[in-house]
């Protein structure tokens, strides 16, 4: 029932998304569509690597639709503008504006297809809510939960040997339709990690206060959606950046300008040439 691609290497007990080694895109997918409308993921994972601070990407859980969403793609291992929910455990901090936090970092991204995930800035323009997770190098197993029942998604994990599930965060009015599938990647980059995935448990929910659904809703149509718990802010680029944009554009005109120059005397050269051979035929 499961597919698996890019770095994956399946051992006897566990799968290694991606090795402690660069650029790497790992992952593995049910094929099987999710008919359940309520249900909860428990995913047992395990980041490890033999680098003390310089470490990443990290490694994802996803509910996508599969028609639109491929397994090959810089958001840790899935391409951007995924249509569904990603659960993004984002181990390096490329961020160091305002709202930077501690890191390793469990959010939530919810797409339609439209939204482009900003690497560089950890996805806090698009992020619903997270959660600050020590879930690297621990020596005891690390799970987390994903749990989306009556439209609200809940994260929590389990990270601290005590088989408790400590929630990470809860956001309400969160629409997925039913039929995406599951799955789970894992990328490295200029830094590297192992990404291991020992093994995924997919329950189904009964809530004890269901919805009240509309009858005859089509719950495969429902369009991916839900409400930010991050305020809206512009999408300002660093100082660092921008100084190194105006260089660019400067030397962009210098070389245009340099270019022109060299075509204009270049053509003078010709004219004048194709002038002397004139007169001397004449
Ligand atoms: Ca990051």
């Amino acid at each position: 029932h499961w597919d698996f691609g890019g770095s994956t290497v399946i051992a006897s007990d566990f799968i290694r998304l991606t090795p402690d080694s660069q650029s790497h895109r790992g992952a593995v997918w049910c094929k099987i569509p999710v008919r359940m409308r309520h249900w909860e993921v428990q995913m047992h994972f395990r980041v490890h690597g033999s680098s003390g601070n310089l470490f990443g990407d990290g490694i994802a859980f996803w509910y996508i639709d599969p028609a639109v969403s491929k397994f090959n793609g810089p958001v840790f291992g899935m391409q951007d503008k995924f249509r569904g929910l990603g659960v993004l455990l984002d181990t390096y901090s490329n961020h160091n504006g305002p709202h930077s936090h501690d890191h390793p970092y469990i959010s939530a991204m919810v797409n339609n297809g439209s939204l482009a995930y900003d690497h560089d800035r950890d996805g806090t323009h698009s992020q619903l809510d997270g959660c600050t997770a020590r879930f690297r190098n621990r020596d005891h197993d690390t799970l987390l939960s994903i749990r989306y029942v009556n439209n609200a998604l809940l994260v929590a994990t389990d990270i601290e040997n005590k088989q408790i599930w400590q929630p990470c965060f809860r956001v309400p009015n969160v629409k997925l339709p039913t039929h995406f599938v599951f799955g789970v990647s894992a990328m490295t980059g200029d830094l590297s990690d192992n990404h291991d995935l020992l093994s995924v448990k997919v329950y189904e929910i009964e809530p004890k206060e269901p919805l009240e659904d509309n009858i005859g809703v089509d719950y495969r149509t429902i369009e991916p959606s839900a409400d930010s718990a991050e305020p809206p802010r512009p999408h300002v680029d660093s100082q660092a950046d921008s100084g190194w944009s105006f260089l660019r554009i400067f030397l962009l005109v210098l070389f245009c300008a340099i270019g022109l120059v060299t075509l204009l005397v270049l053509g003078l050269v010709y004219h004048t040439r194709q002038q002397r051979k004139k007169k001397r035929f004449y």
